[in-house]
C-alpha cells in the first residue's frame, strides 16, 4: 500500500515538474514577443526624430548637401535687441526694437514670404514683403517697432519684451520654425547674439547690427 502511494506522488510530482517547465518557456517566449515589439516602437521613433530634422531644414531652395553642412536653417536670427534706447535709429529716426536675419550661404537667398513672430501659438504674426532677399553671408536688420506704414525699412508688427519672451522666424508655409530664441531678462542698449556669429549659442554681444558678431 505504501509503495503504491510512493508511486503515486513520485507521478504526481513528475507531472508538475513538466507543467511548470512548459509554462516556463511559454513565459520566456512571450518575453522575446515582447522585446521584439520594443525594438520596433524605437525603430518608430527614430523615424520621426529624422522627419523632425527635415522639417527644421525648411524649404530656402538651397542644396540640401550646403544645409546639411551647415546644421540647419541656411537663414538664422543672428542678433536681437529688446530694449535699444541709444543704439541704432531707425528710418524715421526712431530707437526701437530690432533683429539681425543672417544668411549662412554663399548665395543670395529670398526670405519673401516668411514669416516673424514673438509667440510659437501664432507663428504667422508678421510676414516678409516681395523682393527681399539676404545677400550671400549677408544681413539683414528688421525693425520690431509696429509701424507698418512707414518707409524705408522693414517694420515688423511685433515687438520683443524686455523682459524676455522668444522670437521666431517661420518658413513660408507658416508652420516650419527655421530657427528660434527664448530670452529672459534683457538690459537696455545690450545685444543678445550668437557667438560664434551665425552658428553658436546666444550670449551677450556688443551691438552689432548688420554686421558679423563680436564681443570686445
Ligand atoms: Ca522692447
Ligand atoms: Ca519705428
Ligand atoms: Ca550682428
Amino acid at each position: 500500500m505504501i509503495k503504491i502511494q510512493l508511486k503515486l506522488i513520485t507521478i504526481l510530482l513528475c507531472c508538475f515538474v513538466i507543467v511548470s517547465c512548459e509554462y516556463t518557456s511559454d513565459v520566456l517566449r512571450s518575453g522575446d514577443q515582447n522585446a521584439d515589439d520594443s525594438t520596433g516602437s524605437t525603430d518608430d521613433s527614430e523615424g520621426s526624430t529624422d522627419d523632425t530634422d527635415n522639417m527644421g531644414m525648411g524649404d530656402t531652395g538651397k542644396a540640401e548637401e550646403d544645409i546639411d553642412m551647415l546644421e540647419g536653417s541656411a537663414v538664422v536670427i543672428n542678433e536681437l535687441m529688446a530694449d535699444n534706447d541709444n543704439i541704432i535709429a531707425d528710418p524715421q529716426g526712431d530707437y526701437d526694437d530690432w533683429l539681425e536675419l543672417y544668411n549662412r550661404t554663399d548665395n543670395p537667398i529670398s526670405i519673401s514670404g516668411m514669416y516673424l513672430s514673438d509667440d510659437e501659438e501664432e507663428p504667422t504674426k508678421w510676414q516678409f514683403p516681395d523682393d527681399i532677399e539676404i545677400p550671400a553671408n549677408g544681413y539683414l536688420i528688421v525693425w520690431l517697432d509696429e509701424d507698418l506704414d512707414d518707409t524705408p525699412g522693414l517694420h515688423a508688427d511685433i515687438k520683443l519684451s524686455k523682459g524676455g519672451e522668444m522670437a521666431l522666424l517661420v518658413d513660408t508655409d507658416g508652420i516650419t520654425v527655421l530657427d528660434h530664441v527664448v530670452f529672459g531678462e534683457q538690459e537696455t542698449d545690450i545685444s543678445y547674439g550668437r557667438l560664434p556669429n551665425g552658428t553658436g549659442e546666444f550670449q551677450v554681444v556688443d551691438a552689432t547690427p548688420g554686421t558679423e558678431n563680436s564681443v570686445e
